[in-house]
Parts: C-alpha cells; structure tokens; sequence
C-alpha cells in the first residue's frame, strides 16, 4: 500500500528513469539496448522493478507509468542515436496492461513517429502471461503492431508452459532463451539439452534467438556453438544509465 502511495506521480517527482543493458551479436557488435525502468524513492531506497511494475498494473497506475517508460526510453536513444551517429535496436519491455489499452497499437506508433527512431529499430517485449488476457485481442494488437514494422519478441522463453503454442498463434520475430537456462549450461546437460531444443524451434519459426544472464566466456563459447544469433548479460554489461551507455558506444566501434 505504501509502495502504491509513493508510486504515484513518482514519475513527475523524477524518481522514475532508465537503464539500458546492452545486446551484442557473436562478433560482439552492438546490436540493440533493453529499456530496464529503476525507481529510487529517497523514502525507500531502490525498488525492484517487478516488484513497483506489478504494484502499478493492480492500481491503475500502469498506464501512467508505460507512456512515461516509453516517452523516455524512445526520446533517450533517440538522442543517443542522432550524437553518436550509430543506429541500434531499443527493446522496450511491455505489459499485458498496456497491450489491453484501447488504441495502444495507435499511441506507441505516434511516440515513435514523434521520437524520430526508425520502426524496425523498435522491439516490443511480452512475456506468456498476455495469455491472462484475450488471446484473440492480444494477438490482434500485436498483429497491428507489427504490420507497423516494429519487431515482437518473447521474453523469459521456455519458463511457461504454453511458449510453443505461442510461437504459433503470434506475430514473433524473436524470442529469448531465459536466464534459467543459460545459467546451468555448462554443468548441467538438461539445461544444455533445453537451450539446444529452443534454438531448433526458433530456426523452425525463423526467429532471431537472444540469449539472456550471460555472465562467462564459456556460456557465451557454448550458446555461440548451439546457434544463438545475439547475446545479453553482464559479460557484456549490466544495465546501464544513459549517460553509461554513451561511454560505453565510445569504447565500442
Ligand atoms: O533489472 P531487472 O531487475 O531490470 O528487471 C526485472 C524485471 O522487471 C524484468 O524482467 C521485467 O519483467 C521487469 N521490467 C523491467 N523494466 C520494465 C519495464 O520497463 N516495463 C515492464 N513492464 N517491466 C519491466
Ligand atoms: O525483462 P527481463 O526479465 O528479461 O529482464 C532482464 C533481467 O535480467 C533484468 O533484471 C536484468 O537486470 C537481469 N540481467 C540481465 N543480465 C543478467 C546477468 O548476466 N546476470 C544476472 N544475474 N541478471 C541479469
Ligand atoms: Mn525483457
Ligand atoms: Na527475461
């Protein structure tokens, strides 16, 4: 309840901001950003994301919250984009509350156009649970956003139980091999055995295959060797500030 309380018009009090982790393909090129939102309270200290984003869908403060991640992520690399000279994808996470939005298909294209990103340089993330909702209706609002060239991805993917029936009935260009997976590849063959079935899906559906939580050299010699397309973890980078990824693309050609 306090966390309600103080979430509201946290973004207004510039509680509310940005980091952005890096994706590298396998020559290690940069190949987008994921927009992770932070909240820091002074009254709280840092809050977890899952934690103040499930508090704002079930108070109504989900809407709020979406416009202002995603003004704010879209205007941010914009700006990063335009100085730096280079052109990269931005994922922005979005929940099954802002899909449900009436017109959100519509206000996310007029955010982009408004941003000055290019479409194709702009991934929406979901995750299995747009599965509590209609899944006609999702899958229609994902359709348009598609047809508007941005690109769907499948967060956290093989966690569930019903990715492989999505991976049918959605618009995918990508999903994401989750952390879990990729934390136990090398000492455990199940994990190994998984990720390998999962690349053999995405090839099927012709989806680009992200790796997530790659943290050593051998995970990423492993998951480059079984067939992932890019790369994202703290290997790389942790999520970084805006001002962070900057220097970051100034170390990076
Ligand atoms: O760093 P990490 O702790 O950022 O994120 C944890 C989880 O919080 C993510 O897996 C994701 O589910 C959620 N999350 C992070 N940023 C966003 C965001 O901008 N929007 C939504 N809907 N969820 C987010
Ligand atoms: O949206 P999603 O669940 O995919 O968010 C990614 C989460 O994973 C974020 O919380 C991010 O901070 C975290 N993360 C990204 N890379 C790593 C990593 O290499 N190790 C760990 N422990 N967490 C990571
Ligand atoms: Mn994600
Ligand atoms: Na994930």
């Amino acid at each position: 309840a306090r966390i309600e309380q103080l979430l509201r018009g946290a973004e207004k009090r510039g509680e509310i901001y940005m980091n952005y982790q890096p994706q590298v393909d396998s020559s290690g090129r940069l190949h987008g950003v994921e927009a992770l939102v932070r909240w820091n309270p002074p009254e709280l200290g840092f809050v977890p994301p899952d934690q103040f984003v499930a508090v704002a869908e079930h108070s109504g403060q989900m809407t709020a919250l979406g416009d202002f991640i995603i003004d704010n992520a879209l205007q941010e690399i914009a700006d990063i984009q335009s100085s730096s000279g280079r052109s990269f994808c931005l994922s922005l996470n979005i929940s099954v509350k802002q899909l449900s939005e009436p017109d959100f298909a519509d206000k996310l294209q007029e955010k982009i156009v408004a941003s000055g990103l290019a479409f194709v340089n702009v991934v929406v993330e979901i995750t299995e649970n747009i599965l509590i909702d209609d899944v006609e209706r999702m899958r229609a609002v994902l359709e348009q956003i598609h047809a508007q060239g941005i690109r769907i991805s499948l967060d956290d993917f093989g966690t569930g139980y019903s990715s492989l029936s999505l991976l049918r009935h959605l618009p995918l260009d990508e999903i994401k091999i989750d952390k879990s997976f990729v934390d136990h590849l090398i000492e455990d063959e199940t994990a190994l055995r998984m990720a390998r079935n999962i690349v053999a899906i995405g090839r099927n559906y012709n989806v680009t295959l992200v790796a997530e939580g790659v943290e050593t050299e051998a995970q990423l010699e492993c998951l480059n060797q079984i067939g992932c397309d890019l790369y994202q973890g703290y290997y790389f980078s942790r999520p970084l500030s805006a001002e962070a990824l900057r220097c970051f693309l100034d170390e990076r050609p």
